[in-house]
Formats: C-alpha cells, sequence, structure tokens
C-alpha cells in the first residue's frame, strides 16, 4: 500500500472523492468496499503502527499505477496540521469521520485521550474545512452513536430522544454530534449525524462483545480455549450488521438537505442470547445457572448434525474432523462461560433499541440482516480463522497467545 500518495486522478470532474478516517477499522473497510463499487476515488487515512494493520482493507487495494482508486494517507485526529493538509491536498467531496477511541470500556481508563480524538478529533475535521474554504463544497459524515442515549429516558430511542452518556466515549461523542450541527447552523456546511446502533460483522474487534463470542465458542470447539470469561450479561443492545449500516452512511450525505439520522433494526437482544445463538450455530446448547459473578453457561447439549454442517462449511480435513467432534463431545455438562469483574464498566448503558423510522421513509434505508444472520457470518468466518490456527497447532507450530484484552 503506498502511503501519502497524494495523486488524485483527473476524471473530468465525473468522479467523486472521499476522504475516509478510520479507514482501518470494522466500518471504514466496509464503507471503501461500498464507495469503490459506486465508482469513487477513495482516500483513506491510517494511523502509522508498528503493524501493518491493514488486513481489513488489504483486499481492495490496487495499485495506483494500475488504475486503483483506493490511497492512503498516514494521519491521526490528534495532529491538527496533518488533519488539515490531507484535506488540503486530496479536496475530497465526501468526508466519512470513523476515526475514534471506540471502545467504551477503554474510555473509562484513557478519558483524556478518547475525548482529544472522538471530541476534539471531530472539530478538527470541521475547523480544517471552514479554514480551507471548502465549506461549501465538502460534505461531512459524523459518526455518531446510540451510546448517546446511555442510560436512555424512552424506546425506542430516536433523532428526537433525550441524550444522556454514560461513558468519557458517550461524552466525548456529545461533544462531536453537538459540534457537527454547530457548524451546519453557523456555517452552512452540509455535516451530519448518522446515530448508529451497535453494528457487527465477522470484521468487528476481537474485544467488542459480540467478537469476543463468536471467537471464543470456536477456540472451545477446536480445543485452543477452554472458557469465555465477560462481563455484564444483561445488557441489551440493537445488533445490526456493518455492511447494511455504511449504505446508511452513504444515503446519508446523498440527501438534498443536511440531516441526522438513527440507524437501527428495532430489535433488542441480550448478551445471554447471544452467547446462546452463537453455541447454538456450532451444535452446542447452553443454559446460564447461578448468579451475579458466580453465573456461568453450561453445554447441556450437542448435535453432531449441526457441527459436522458447519465444518463441512470451511472445509474440515476428513483427518481432523473426528478429533473435532471428540473435543466438542467432550464440552457436554463442562462450563463454557464464566463472568469475571473486570469487564464490568464503573457505569453501564443497560439497554438500547432504536427506532429507524425516519431513516426508512427518508433514506429508503432497511437493515438486511437479522441478529441470527450476523451471528451465523461471525461464526462461519472465525471457524475459519480458528481452524487453520488448530491445523497448524497439529502440525506442532507453537502458537502465540493473544493477550489483548
Ligand atoms: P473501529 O473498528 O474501532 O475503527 C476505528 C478506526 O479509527 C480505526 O481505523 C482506528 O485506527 C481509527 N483511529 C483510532 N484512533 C485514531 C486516531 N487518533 N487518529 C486516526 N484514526 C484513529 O470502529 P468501527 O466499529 O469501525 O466504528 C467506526 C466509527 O463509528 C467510530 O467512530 C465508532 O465510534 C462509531 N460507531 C460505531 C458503532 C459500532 O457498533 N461499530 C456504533 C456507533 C458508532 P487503528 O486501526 O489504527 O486502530
Ligand atoms: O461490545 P461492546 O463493548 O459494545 P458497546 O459498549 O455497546 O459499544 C459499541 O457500540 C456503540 C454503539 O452503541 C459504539 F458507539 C461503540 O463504539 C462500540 O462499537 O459491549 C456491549 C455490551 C456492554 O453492555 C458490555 O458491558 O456487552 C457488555 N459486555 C459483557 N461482557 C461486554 C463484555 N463487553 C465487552 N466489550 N467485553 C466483555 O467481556
Amino acid at each position: 500500500i503506498v502511503f501519502n500518495d497524494y495523486r488524485t486522478v483527473d476524471h473530468g470532474g465525473t468522479m467523486k472523492r472521499a476522504l475516509i478516517t478510520g479507514v482501518t477499522g470494522q466500518d471504514g473497510s466496509y464503507l471503501t468496499e461500498l464507495l469503490l463499487s459506486k465508482g469513487y476515488e477513495v482516500h483513506g487515512i491510517k494511523r502509522r503502527s508498528s503493524l501493518f494493520n491493514t488486513e481489513r482493507i488489504d483486499h481492495v487495494y490496487n495499485d495506483p499505477h494500475e488504475g486503483g482508486r483506493f490511497f492512503l494517507h498516514y494521519g491521526d485526529l490528534t495532529d491538527s496540521l496533518n488533519v488539515t493538509e490531507i484535506i488540503q491536498k486530496v479536496k475530497p467531496d465526501e468526508i466519512y469521520n470513523l476515526a475514534a477511541q471506540s471502545h467504551v470500556a477503554v474510555s473509562f481508563v484513557q478519558p483524556e485521550y478518547t475525548a482529544n480524538v472522538d471530541a476534539m478529533g471531530t472539530l478538527r475535521i470541521l475547523e480544517s474545512v471552514r479554514l480551507l474554504g471548502l465549506q461549501d463544497k465538502v460534505k461531512i459524515y459524523q459518526a455518531s452513536t446510540s451510546e448517546l442515549f446511555g442510560k436512555a429516558v424512552e424506546f425506542p430511542q430516536s433523532e428526537n430522544t433525550p441524550f444522556y452518556p454514560r461513558s468519557p466515549y458517550g461524552v466525548a461523542k456529545l461533544f462531536a454530534y453537538w459540534i457537527t450541527i454547530n457548524y451546519r447552523e453557523a456555517y452552512g456546511m452540509f455535516a451530519c449525524n448518522g446515530i448508529l446502533f451497535n453494528h457487527e460483522s465477522s470484521r468487528r474487534g476481537e474485544t467488542f462483545v459480540t467478537r469476543k463470542i463468536t471467537r471464543g465458542v470456536t477456540r472451545i470447539l477446536f480445543g485452543l480455549d477452554k472458557k469465555i470469561y465477560l462481563g455484564n450479561l444483561n445488557a441489551k443492545r440493537d445488533f445490526g450488521h456493518a455492511q447494511d449500516y455504511v449504505k446508511g452512511m452513504y444515503l446519508i450525505l446523498q440527501q438534498p438537505r443536511p440531516d441526522d439520522y438513527v440507524l437501527a433494526t428495532g430489535i433488542t437482544t441480550e448478551i445471554r442470547e447471544f452467547i446462546a445463538l452463537a453455541f447454538d450455530e456450532v451444535g452446542l446448547t447452553v443454559k446460564f445457572q447461578g448468579e451475579g459473578i458466580k453465573e456461568c453457561g453450561i453445554v447441556i447439549s450437542y448435535h453432531e448434525d449441526v457441527l459436522l454442517s458447519r465444518l463441512q462449511s470451511v472445509h474440515c480435513a476428513p483427518e481432523h474432523k473426528e478429533n473435532i467432534l471428540q473435543t466438542a463431545r467432550a464440552c457436554l455438562n463442562k462450563v463454557v462461560v464464566g463472568i469475571d469483574q473486570r469487564y464490568f464498566r464503573p457505569s453501564e448503558v443497560d439497554i438500547l433499541i432504536g427506532d429507524p423510522t425516519k431513516a426508512r421513509e427518508k433514506l429508503g434505508w432497511e437493515p438486511q440482516h437479522t441478529v441470527k444472520d450476523i451471528v451465523s457470518d461471525m461464526i462461519i468466518s472465525d471457524l475459519e480463522k480458528n481452524y487453520r490456527e488448530y491445523v497448524l497447532k497439529t502440525r506442532g507450530f507453537t502458537m502465540s497467545r493473544s493477550c489483548g484484552i
């Protein structure tokens, strides 16, 4: 991948140019795919890291010498000069501000950094656009969040529901939400908030609860782990699929007037239920017993036919099958989910459920995936990934344990 390549191609003014911050993240990668498929020239901002960290976008990269339309720029939302320089050079038609310290639990540990990136970072983009005199040319999408509703005061939550954030992340995003509206009203900028409820996928970061669960389930199946340790299982979230949600982001910027929209499914799912669905996908039925930090999830039945069909879909080699089935059978009556106090948050968002009526009526946006589809997609992908790890292990390679928390 070529970095800081400021070349843009002269398309006779017919091709739109988008700048995506947070391009290496879950949403950034799906949005890049979507915009490239619509003929955009796409520029992404990537933080310098000691590792490549481009796995989510490597597949869409084509060498610009061979007509590629995807360019990467080193940048960081905490560095205003750098943000301004990139916007000045790229001169995008649309900016999608997806970059953020996006982990709610981490925001309690790094509140100042979270505010710097999530709140001030948004201001830096808006102010750069204004100072560069691009306010009439550039449309801006701000990645706002259902975490703004926090300790929700009404159900379901819509564009008119008052906010009550419950974390440094939520509070930082509240500033970003209002500064986006302020620049729209003060300077007539086409700046919009997408208030998105949780959206997941096989590209979700491994420390968010859904991915932690699907990864954990598949690792237990291959004997790579014994148990998943989690925090508050009572929380409920309105889970959608990231692929549906990036379509909504795009539609928000294609409207005649700038506005703010909730994107949600209107269905909420308890974390406990998500866990049960994930184990179901591989033929294990889990029952919960006990309370508080003593609660645990136990495997009470095993359906070999389900597991066999899953193993088939990941092209499991015949010589590995019996071993994996034995590991799965051995899970019967075993505790596979435990509670660890450290995953509880100092203040929690108990339940979120969104009302996407405005997005449906004005954008024509409808989510296409159910929670079951999402679980299935994530389980298949994690089965593939962890099967690879299992094969390497059976061949005698030493696998390093991830120390991610
Ligand atoms: P994600 O996977 O965590 O991606 C976040 C992106 O931001 C990554 O590319 C990350 O880069 C980048 N980033 C972090 N700090 C940065 C900084 N200082 N400067 C530049 N880039 C930085 O998040 P996501 O799930 O795709 O979410 C995208 C956006 O939507 C975020 O703003 C998030 O807060 C918001 N949101 C997400 C959801 C959801 O359910 N997914 C719901 C509502 C709102 P690295 O790869 O280098 O870490
Ligand atoms: O997966 P989570 O960390 O996502 P959370 O906090 O809802 O935030 C995500 O969605 C927001 C939209 O509402 C985004 F703005 C934000 O950027 C992020 O994408 O946790 C979901 C729930 C929480 O209630 C948490 O307490 O799951 C609960 N949970 C229980 N055990 C856990 C765990 N969460 C994590 N990450 N890890 C656990 O072990």
